[in-house]
């Protein structure tokens, strides 16, 4: 059965390519509603409503299993669609943060040490308000790692300029972000792009950060973790490679602009 991968635009697909490439006889449907995109500037209840709208259409297609790839929907409504809405023996719902909390939180010693003494110091998280707001990052970090210090950093412009395909425009504004951050945590442990879109300048990101510090960005170590959690959970596996692209937007627009995110159109249509 196809595996549904949400986004609330087409910044997904940097999670997609990860997974197809780690997956590469899966079959996937890829659903972007960018007609309500962005997400970031959202009030939470709008985000949990969309959320809920697009899994559910992805149902529709025959996941059982969906990705949410959108960060501030994963911070938003992962949650609480988890608890009041999903049915688990029916169908999966699986976020954005845990892969990279587990990545971030490994522990290379004994056994005997305190699960939540991972060594981890501090973190700056890049992503978009709603997603800063949310706290839902932070929190669920905490479990495994009781006192790390994460330094948020909203940042307002960048999922714009991206999708806009203004590349040279966005990392500067990347590096702003990044050097606003530095003047409170001036020698960040690690740094995690907590965004579909940011790998898309990643380079900007790890040119203004710190040479000692270690960035985390999300496409690769989700589909690691999608990979393992097929191999536990076999019955949502399955296809032949195939991947179908819907969108709430107009599929003609929308597949154009998915160029500056695969540097090719994609054959959108309409949700
Ligand atoms: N996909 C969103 C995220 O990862 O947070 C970014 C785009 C948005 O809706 N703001």
């Amino acid at each position: 059965m196809p595996i549904g991968v949400f986004d609330s635009g087409l910044g997904g697909l940097t999670i997609l390519e990860a997974l197809r490439r780690a997956l590469p006889g899966q079959d996937f449907v890829y659903l972007g509603d960018n007609a309500n995109a962005p997400y970031g500037p959202r009030p939470p209840v709008e985000i949990y409503d969309l959320t809920i709208a697009g899994v559910a259409r992805l149902f529709e297609e025959g996941c059982g299993l969906v990705i949410l790839a959108c960060n501030t929907a994963s911070a938003v409504a992962l949650h609480d669609l988890q608890v009041n809405w999903l049915n688990p023996a029916a169908h999966r719902v699986l976020g954005v943060f845990v892969p990279v909390i587990e990545h971030l939180t490994r522990r290379d010693w004994g056994d005997n040490t305190p699960p939540t003494h991972t060594g981890l110091r501090d973190v700056a998280l890049f992503a978009t308000a709603a997603t800063v707001q949310s706290g839902a990052f932070p929190r669920e970090l905490r479990f495994r790692a009781r006192d790390v210090t994460v330094v948020p950093r909203a940042c307002v412009g960048l999922v714009e300029a991206i999708e806009a395909g203004e590349l040279a425009a966005a990392a500067l504004i990347a590096r702003d972000h990044v050097e606003a951050l530095l003047r409170h945590l001036p020698a960040p442990q690690s740094a995690v792009l907590g965004c579909t879109h940011y790998p898309l300048v990643e380079a900007a990101f790890r040119a203004a950060l710190p040479r000692a510090t270690t960035l985390v960005s999300q496409p690769a170590l989700i589909a690691a973790s999608l990979a393992d959690y097929l191999g536990r959970h076999r019955r949502f596996e399955g296809g032949s490679g195939a991947v179908s692209y819907l969108t709430t937007g107009d599929p003609a627009a929308v597949g154009a602009r998915a160029r500056v995110f695969t540097g090719t159109a994609l054959p959108f249509r309409s949700a």
